[in-house]
């Protein structure tokens, strides 16, 4: 094990804290720190889709198949997540069964010193997730969906901290756009606003998660992993330091039928209103309403488009490493 504490950025100008840390020392495994060190390829995982996304003990399995899949593409996985204060980049077999199979805390970047200084667990979100993997160098992330601004926020407030950490963090995220149960207009303004760079793969239409297409346009479309390290690069020339969204559509056959989509949404609304549920609760409650409501459909179609967007971020990944050795 290695440690990144030497990563960790100091802030000028305040006298007497240049030493200031934002964050806990992130461990770092050591199949992780020889790839990164080699320039090979490593690609981030998310925690919070294992612990709150999908129910058990399928998220097990579907934690263990992510990481296979980026083996078998000569790839190395880094799933990340807090445990017992550590910030962990890499997990061994005890750390994905901890991941699926203890009650973790939902763990945003905000929780990462909290966990820390206590001692806590957590399951990192793609906010969290993509604040570790660039503080240790990592820069392609794959996910499920991004989170985004929630229906309702105009007066809820209640926007993801995935798009704000995004803006400042360089990492490409690989997701199947976000999912219908947000504004996703309004989570494109944020982007925009944000300067988050979108890029739809192979399409030019922003997905909605469990299925193809949200109705609403993208400015621009790649046609490969190799387009998306050329945009990394260029970012970098540019001193830029956002994060890329990479849109990358079910295919049409793998898709939820969007009628028993807008059928089952409808009745997850209600039921979430029925009970009251709100702010970082709402997203893993909406979540397990519709696998129970779609008699296991819903987590059939998330765990296939989880799979494409781990494929396609083990091509970017090998890009982006043959581009920048
Ligand atoms: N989208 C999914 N599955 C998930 C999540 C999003 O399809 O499990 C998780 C991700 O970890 C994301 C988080 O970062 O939900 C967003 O939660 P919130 O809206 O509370 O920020
Ligand atoms: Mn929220």
């Amino acid at each position: 094990m290695r440690d990144i504490a030497r990563n960790v950025p100091r802030i000028p100008g305040l006298a007497g804290f240049d030493n200031v840390v934002e964050m806990p020392t992130p461990i770092l495994t050591p199949e992780v720190a020889a790839a990164l060190d080699a320039g090979r390829p490593v690609v981030a995982l998310e925690s919070t889709i294992i612990s709150h996304g999908l129910p058990r003990p399928r998220n097990h399995e579907a934690a263990l198949e992510f990481e296979q899949l980026l083996r078998d593409r000569d790839v190395v996985p880094a799933t990340i997540a807090v445990l017992d204060g550590v910030p962990r980049i890499g997990l061994d077999a005890d750390g994905v069964r901890r991941i699926a199979d203890d009650d973790l805390a939902k763990a945003s970047v905000r929780d990462l010193p909290i966990l820390a200084a206590l001692g806590g667990s957590g399951a990192t979100t793609v906010a969290a997730t993509a604040r570790l993997a660039a503080l240790a160098g990592i820069r392609v992330f794959a996910t499920g969906g991004l989170g985004g601004v929630h229906r309702g926020a105009s007066s809820t407030f209640d926007e993801s901290a995935d798009l704000s950490v995004l803006a400042e963090n360089p990492v490409t995220v690989v997701s199947a756009g976000v999912k219908s149960v947000l504004d996703i207009p309004a989570t494109l303004e944020r982007l925009e606003t944000l300067s988050i760079p979108v890029v739809g793969y192979g399409t030019r239409e922003f997905p909605a998660f469990w299925l193809r297409e949200s109705g609403y346009q993208l400015d621009w479309q790649v046609s490969g992993a190799a387009q998306i390290a050329a945009i990394m690069r260029a970012r970098d020339e540019l001193g830029a330091r956002q994060g890329i969204v990479v849109a990358n559509p079910i295919p049409l056959a793998q898709q939820w039928d969007p009628s028993e989509h807008d059928r089952v949404l409808a009745e997850a609304f209600a039921a979430a209103d029925a009970a009251g549920v709100r702010g970082k609760a709402v997203t893993p409650f909406l979540l397990g309403y519709i696998v129970d409501a779609s008699g296991g459909r819903s987590l059939e179609v998330n765990l296939d488009l989880a799979r494409n967007n781990v494929k396609v971020a083990a091509e970017i990944a090998h890009a982006w490493s043959a581009l920048s050795r």
